[in-house]
């Protein structure tokens, strides 16, 4: 059987990091549509970096949590293709994965990027952040262009796009966890697995703007609805 899941800011938030609508959001009383975006880098790379910088420096505090280790149980056991999307930017997955070594048919996509990676804006080139931490570290020059946030920035391409809607348009299962269903082109996966006859499910800890389109709806705490589904 061919599994997909997405997951969302819902299932780190009980990890301690902090969901983009917790804070109706904002943050520092900016739009997250107007700081995550390529004109905000272009028009103030210190804020932007800032953005990122104070999200990288707090992932060290925070740990994966039992739906994270629930997921990477399940990827190591899995006997089908499993492909886990991920439009979190934190490394919560990639830790959990780590304790379990997944089966074959796993993967981990992060569609929106990651906060450990950077990006040269000249090359392309991806590569570990190798910048300070420091909240107010200026955009570091990179070969002849500069270094960039690996994050997929409103208004840009999500990554590996053709990856996952080929397994969307053949899986068996859909899950969705912990994502209020606003962003798109993941709020819109659920349609392609819906087309290709899969099961539907939502797991959330309140209805999401797509929540009539899921066949099933679990709703509580990630840490508790996530390993009760998958045990
Ligand atoms: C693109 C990286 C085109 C940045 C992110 C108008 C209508 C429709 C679409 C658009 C529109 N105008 C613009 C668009 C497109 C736009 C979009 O969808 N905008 C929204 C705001 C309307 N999308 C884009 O721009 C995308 N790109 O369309 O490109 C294109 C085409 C061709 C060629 C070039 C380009 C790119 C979107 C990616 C943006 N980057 N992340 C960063 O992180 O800084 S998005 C960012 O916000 C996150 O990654 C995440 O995806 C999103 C937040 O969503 P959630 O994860 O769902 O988080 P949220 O807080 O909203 O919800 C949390 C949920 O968890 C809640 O439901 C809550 O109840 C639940 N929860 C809380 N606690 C728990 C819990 N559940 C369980 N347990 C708990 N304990």
């Amino acid at each position: 059987m061919n599994l997909v899941v997405l997951t969302g800011a819902g299932v780190s938030a009980e990890s301690g990091v902090p969901t983009f609508r917790g804070a109706d959001g904002l943050w520092e009383g900016h739009r997250f549509e107007d700081v995550a975006t390529p004109e905000a880098f272009a028009r103030d790379p210190v804020l932007v970096q800032r953005f990122y910088n104070l999200r990288r420096a707090a992932l060290p505090t925070v740990q994966p949590n039992a739906a994270h280790r629930a997921l990477a149980e399940l990827a190591a056991r899995w006997e089908g293709d499993f492909l886990l999307v991920t439009q979190n930017v934190d490394d919560l997955h990639d830790r959990a994965e780590a304790e379990f070594p997944p089966a074959p048919g796993f993967e981990l996509i992060h569609m929106h990027g990651e906060l450990l990676k950077g990006r040269c804006t000249a090359s392309g080139v991806v590569s570990d952040w190798t910048g300070d931490m420091a909240p107010d570290e200026p955009s570091l020059d990179h070969l002849e262009g500069r270094m960039r946030p690996h994050i997929v920035w409103f208004g840009e391409m999500p990554l590996s796009m053709n990856r996952i809607e080929a397994a969307l348009g053949r899986c068996d299962l859909f899950v969705s966890i912990g994502t209020s269903g606003t962003v798109y082109p993941a709020a819109g996966f659920v349609q392609l697995a819906r087309m290709a006859g899969a099961r539907t499910v939502e797991i959330n800890l309140e209805p999401s703007l797509g929540a009539g389109t899921f066949d099933e709806a679990i709703y509580g705490p990630a840490t508790e609805t996530v390993p009760a589904f998958f045990s």
